[in-house]
């Protein structure tokens, strides 16, 4: 197939960047600073805006509460307005607050459910003030040890707590419910998997859908597969995006695996999940530990509308003829032949098209932004994960 005929199809895409790859983060060993690092949520979200500009691909800007508390939050959504973004998904926050420790919307203490259950109607404020759609909840809550806690109770007190949530959510928001195996707790996790986040956003209703984060599973899951599944239960919300190589790396998607995020991508062209008329999110959910934010976050949304480049170029209808006929091999030469095709000349061609930089990371390194917010941003404390 001719990249001509996909280039228009690419030009809905929309990759959501989150505020806090921006800010410096790390490991339990070290967190490593980088000149320039923001300090606050308007440091952060130009620098979003940075991404934007050079990609054409990254209109909006997620938050963290608390990480990007702000006295005004109408304020912030004019401020992003004005450097070109919007502000996009609220992100809950119930896992670094003493009260937790054991627990928030799933803890045994009716006291320590309902302060995170009011963290949560705090965070529709904020939507309400910033005209965000997406309220996205991904909780630490687990346990660490067999019999720590009653996993069937803890589920009992989960759905009940989200119904509170949900109930309080605008016609037009929805509630994300985001999936994680393990870490923090190392035992059992109490939304750990697609089919109990499924499980609960079914009983919720039809606002309430999942999130899949691509750093979220088991090594060899097969995660198109569950991108599929989520698909045909009209249950897929959205995507944290981020590649790993071991447990939850949050390193740059498609890093580690170029042909996994090819394959996550093909699904869900397939299952309707592509277009203006989509209601899947596409999000970045990342960490620059050691190499700079604003590059890191370019070089994110280019793999990704690469990979989804190469995935519109699947020849769709000599994929199911072969399929049909149990051609194995000619099948997955059809989907060979389009991951193997070389789209960056072509995607070059397509912002250049647009106005954009036909090499945006150059362009980037060229404007001097990155020394200028070396030599700007001097004093005050670097955000950082957590902060
Ligand atoms: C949890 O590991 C997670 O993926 C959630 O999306 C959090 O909100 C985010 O990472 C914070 O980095
Ligand atoms: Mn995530």
């Amino acid at each position: 197939m001719e990249f001509s005929a996909v280039a228009r199809q690419l030009d809905h895409q929309a990759i959501e960047l989150p505020s806090w790859a921006f800010g410096n983060s790390g490991t339990r060993f070290r967190v490593f600073g980088t000149p320039g690092t923001p300090r606050t949520p308007y440091e952060k979200v130009a620098d979003a805006a940075q991404v934007h500009r050079h990609t054409g691909l990254a209109p909006t800007v997620a938050l963290h509460i608390p990480w990007d508390t702000v006295d005004d939050y109408a304020e912030l959504a004019t401020y992003a307005r004005d450097q070109g973004v919007a502000l996009g998904t609220i992100n809950s926050n119930t896992f670094q607050d003493e009260a937790y420790k054991f627990g928030s919307l799933c803890s045994h203490d009716a006291d320590v459910r309902r302060q995170a259950i009011d963290h949560h109607l705090a965070c529709i404020e904020v939507m309400n003030a910033t005209g965000s759609q997406d309220l996205k909840i991904w909780l630490a809550d687990g346990t660490n040890y067999p019999g720590q806690g009653d996993i069937r109770s803890r589920q009992d007190w989960l759905a009940e707590s989200l119904r509170t949530i949900y109930d309080q959510l605008g016609d037009d928001q929805r509630l994300v419910l985001e999936y994680k195996f393990f870490e923090p707790a190392f035992y059992h996790t109490d939304v750990c998997d697609w089919g109990t986040a499924y499980a609960h956003t079914a009983a919720l209703g039809e606002r309430a859908v999942v999130c899949l984060d691509t750093g979220h599973h088991a090594p060899g899951t097969n995660i198109e597969f569950i991108v599929a599944q989520l698909l045909r239960l009209g249950k897929l919300g959205s995507f944290d995006f981020n590649s790993r190589f071991y447990a939850d790396d949050d390193l740059i998607v498609g890093a580690a695996d170029p042909f996994q995020l090819f394959r996550i991508m093909h699904e869900v062209i397939n299952g309707g999940g592509y277009g203006p008329e989509s209601p899947v999110a596409f999000m970045l959910d990342q960490c620059h530990n050691i190499e700079d934010k604003i590059p890191g976050q370019i070089r994110s949304v280019l793999n990704v509308q690469e990979a989804t480049a190469k995935a519109l170029l699947v020849d769709r209808t000599a994929l199911a003829a072969a399929q049909r006929s149990n051609d194995v091999l000619a099948a997955n030469a059809v989907l060979m032949d389009a991951y193997d095709t070389d789209v960056r000349a072509d995607l070059a061609g397509w912002r250049e098209a647009k106005g954009l930089p036909a090499d945006p990371m150059r362009a980037y390194l060229e404007s001097g932004h990155q020394q200028r917010i070396a030599t700007e941003r001097v004093g005050g404390r670097a955000a950082g994960w957590g902060a």
